[in-house]
């Protein structure tokens, strides 16, 4: 039987700063397959949380005047109010100081101990606090008089301390095989390529702790040491499931996760260690990583020094939540970099959510109104157009669902609106207002109208909750008993259904307006 249980993640984010777009976005898009998955019947667990050791942490608080405690309270506070703010459906919010994970870290960390897969020497070699990464020699370069990190650009130092390893390289060939018998188990595709090439070009021994510092969960039995931070990190998407206890129904009905949706700035971390780790301890590991791309401001990455840091708060207030939901979903290739501006997201109101989506609800419930006393006919009669339109959605719910396992997110949107499209074409050219002389016929086209509108908002729910949930509430349907399956069937009459039609779903944004 299929299993019916799916488990979720974004990154923990780092509560070094406030919350940007780059962070809304992975959230957003986990919650968009939260949604669709429970909407198609699953039990969905989904994590969220904040990331709150190591030096890069305590580097911001002391840059505050902050012990890092109260630092990360604060923050991470702001990336809480987030998830509420962009209408999250995440199921937890874990945050590493939590004594539930520091508890679960250190048996993982006893675990790997005992396994042998520990043991202590010394690092010597080149750190980037801003990534908390390890780089090699061949990895780094100079700019201006700088040592950089070819793959993130951030400042490195050199590090020399004693330090516990793990015994990475002692995994490489178990994780080649693991990557191949898992071919899915990396995407997209030119990522998991990366990360192949660099398994195979030889993996060393990872230092997993860290001695210049505090800040971090000690070292069972070793308390100058504090564990590596992102060992620690990864041990949220278990420790949120009650490990090391593998008997509580969170674990046995969660892990191994389904996907940990992530950039692809923290691949390695989640395609290399991540998995050696958990083999290491004799745990499963995950289904999927997805790498996404970058969200770029004016064409580049967003950073501080540039000033080129997108707020999300500030563009839901100028355009609202869902337009953003959808913008993001819709305009940025899944997988690749996307530039965000302006310009783009009016259009794409404008076009998809205005003209396209919203115009066919509004005209289809205003007409209904003035012709049908606002209630869903009951006498009708299908023709050939009619079931063409109303199949093409019913006929592909398996490709939807193959659509969002495999991460199209760009596909399905497509879809959706092209459906949109198809809707208001045939509106067009079956124009009601001309079959006044022909009941049936009109009822028909309407009937037929205001269940693609049913069929489309449910699709449209995981991506658009707030908006979906206003047209299927105008359709006096109520989105919590609603199922992905009703799209199979065309009966959206229960009759006499009163239509109430809650106005201008989204308004057109002139541009010429300042
Ligand atoms: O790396 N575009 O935390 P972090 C798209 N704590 N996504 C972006 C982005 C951008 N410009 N900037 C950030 C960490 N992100 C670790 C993670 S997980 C066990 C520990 C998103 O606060 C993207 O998902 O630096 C990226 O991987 C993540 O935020 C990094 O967040």
């Amino acid at each position: 039987m299929q299993n019916k249980n799916y488990y979720i993640t974004t990154p923990i984010y780092y509560p070094s700063a406030k919350p940007h777009m780059g962070h809304a976005y992975s959230s957003i898009v986990a919650d968009v397959f939260a949604r669709f998955k429970r909407l198609d019947g699953y039990k969905v667990f989904f994590l969220t949380g904040t990331d709150e050791h190591g030096q890069k942490i305590e580097k911001a608080a002391k840059k505050n005047k902050k012990n890092p405690k109260d630092f990360c309270d604060e923050i991470s506070k702001t990336f809480k109010d987030l998830t509420k703010i962009l209408n999250l459906t995440n199921d937890d919010f874990i945050r590493t100081t939590e004594k539930r994970h520091s508890e679960a870290v250190m048996n993982l960390w006893n675990k790997l101990h005992k396994n042998g897969d520990i043991y202590l020497s010394k690092y010597k070699g080149w750190y980037s606090v801003s990534d908390e990464a390890y780089y090699n020699e061949d990895e780094v370069i100079d700019r201006d008089g700088k040592k950089v990190s070819i793959l993130s650009n951030s400042i490195v130092e050199w590090v020399e301390e004693e330090s516990f390893f793990f015994k990475l390289s002692k995994w490489q060939n178990k994780l080649l095989e693991f990557y191949n018998r898992n071919p899915n188990f990396i995407l997209p595709e030119t990522r998991k390529n990366e990360v192949i090439s660099f398994v195979k070009s030889g993996l060393k021994d990872l230092s997993i702790s860290r001695k210049s510092f505090s800040w971090g969960i000690k070292v069972p039995n070793d308390k100058k040491h504090v564990i590596y931070v992102w060992l620690d990190a990864l041990t949220n998407y278990i420790s949120a499931l009650n490990y090391p206890d593998t008997q509580s129904s969170l674990f046995k009905n969660f892990w191994p996760a389904d996907l940990h949706l992530i950039g692809k700035d923290i691949l390695r971390f989640h395609a290399i260690y991540w998995p050696a780790f958990l083999l290491a301890a004799e745990i499963e590991p995950p289904n999927r990583v997805f790498g996404h791309g970058w969200i770029l401001s004016d064409k580049e990455k967003m950073s501080k020094s540039k000033g080129n840091i997108l707020d999300p708060l500030e563009m839901i207030k100028i355009y609202g939540l869902d337009q953003l939901r959808y913008y993001l979903v819709k305009e940025v290739s899944f997988g690749n970099d996307g530039n965000i501006s302006n310009e783009n997201i009016e259009n794409c109101i404008n076009s998809d959510l205005a003209n396209n989506y919203g115009n066919f609800c509004q005209r289809t419930f205003s007409f209904v109104e003035k012709n049908c006393k606002g209630i869903v006919p009951s006498d009708v009669k299908f023709n050939s157009d009619d079931l063409k339109i109303l199949n093409s959605i019913s006929n592909n719910i398996n490709k939807i669902r193959s659509l969002i396992d495999d991460q199209q997110l760009n596909e399905y949107v497509k879809f959706i609106i092209d459906k949109s499209s198809d809707a208001n074409k045939y509106f067009n050219d079956e124009s009601p207002w001309s079959k006044k002389g022909d009941k049936k016929r009109l009822d028909t086209i309407v009937y037929v109208s205001l269940e693609v509108i049913r069929k489309i908002s449910i699709l449209l729910l995981p991506i658009i909750p707030y908006s979906a949930n206003k047209v299927l509430a105008s359709l006096n349907l109520d989105p919590r008993t609603l199922k992905l399956s009703s799209i199979t069937d065309h009966l959206i009459n229960r009759s006499g259904t009163k239509i109430i039609n809650q106005g201008i779903l989204f308004k057109k944004i002139n541009k010429n307006d300042d």
